[in-house]
């Protein structure tokens, strides 16, 4: 297991890289050395051909409790603008390979957004999800006030966000947060489980569905529906549609070739 200052990782069997946020005594809040390792070792998972799926994950106490209020705190405007702060986070969405992130204990503020910019998120019991930036005179900034109302709907991500409360793992679950609940010491395991899976797939395929449903995310239902199709149609520009159409014909497990 290799390590950076504030992150773990390692490549594990089965086409899994693994990446945790590893700042305990600040509860992983997101500094921007954090941010710095945290893109660079995804970009590195993203390039690897032997990584089929990333796994992303933080301590059993907290996921990430935000940015880091203390490095924060004596920002000023003109700083915050022409550095356009932030403004690199969104690099992380354009890994390309899908994530899946695993919460156990706190996700909030910056926390919350970075969890909800994975592809998957599976949460522990002791989950708690929150926008408390209100608490602290500033308003979410990476994405936390529209992914969340997109998930949860208007009402309930106007409270969170006007009320700084947070949002347990029971009701992250029925309102469509995250996929499913495990109790916190399962958490890994079930983290591993789907990953493997994932990453035992075709990889040009799974990155294909990964950008497809996020288009539907991102765009209307007419683009999103036309864009699906083209690259529908450009899956039967691959060597794995073929093996695992006829895999299926042949009545046989496919063998992909990742090309
Ligand atoms: N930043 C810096 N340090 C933090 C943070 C944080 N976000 N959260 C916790 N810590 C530190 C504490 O200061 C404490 O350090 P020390 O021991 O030196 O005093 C240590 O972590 C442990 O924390 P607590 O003692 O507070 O632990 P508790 O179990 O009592 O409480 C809580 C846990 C409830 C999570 C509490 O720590 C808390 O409220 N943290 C702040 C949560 C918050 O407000 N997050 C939002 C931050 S703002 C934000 O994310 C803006 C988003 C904009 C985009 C992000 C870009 C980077």
């Amino acid at each position: 297991q290799f390590k950076f200052e504030n992150i773990l990782f390692e490549k594990r069997e089965g086409g899994v890289g693994y990446v945790q946020l590893n700042r305990p005594k600040a509860l992983n809040a997101l500094c921007d050395g954090l941010f710095t390792e945290l893109i660079q070792i995804l970009k590195e998972m993203d390039n690897d051909p032997e990584v089929g799926c990333i796994i992303l994950t933080g301590s059993e106490k907290a996921f990430a409790a935000g940015a880091d209020i203390k490095e924060m705190k004596d920002q000023t405007f003109p700083h915050t603008y022409t550095s356009n702060m932030l403004g690199w986070w969104d690099e992380i969405t354009r890994i390309r390979k899908p994530i899946v992130g695993g919460v156990n204990g706190y996700a909030l503020g910056g926390g919350c957004e970075l969890a909800m910019i994975c592809d998957i998120l599976i949460a522990g019991s002791n989950a708690k999800f929150g926008q408390p930036e209100i608490t602290l005179g500033t308003i979410p900034g990476m994405g936390g006030s529209q992914r969340l109302t997109r998930v949860i709907g208007k009402s309930r991500a106007m409270e969170m966000v006007l009320t700084g409360e947070f949002m347990d793992a029971n009701e992250a679950v029925q309102r469509g947060l995250v996929s499913r609940v495990v109790e916190p010491k399962l958490l890994n395991d079930e983290l591993m489980r789907v990953s493997r899976k994932i990453a035992s797939m075709s990889k040009p395929i799974t990155m294909m569905c990964k950008e497809v449903v996020n288009e539907a995310y991102e765009t209307g239902l007419k683009d999103g529906l036309k864009y699906e199709r083209r690259i529908f149609h450009s899956t039967f520009a691959t060597n794995d549609r073929k093996e695992g159409m006829t895999a299926f014909a042949e009545k046989r497990k496919p063998n992909w070739t990742d090309s």
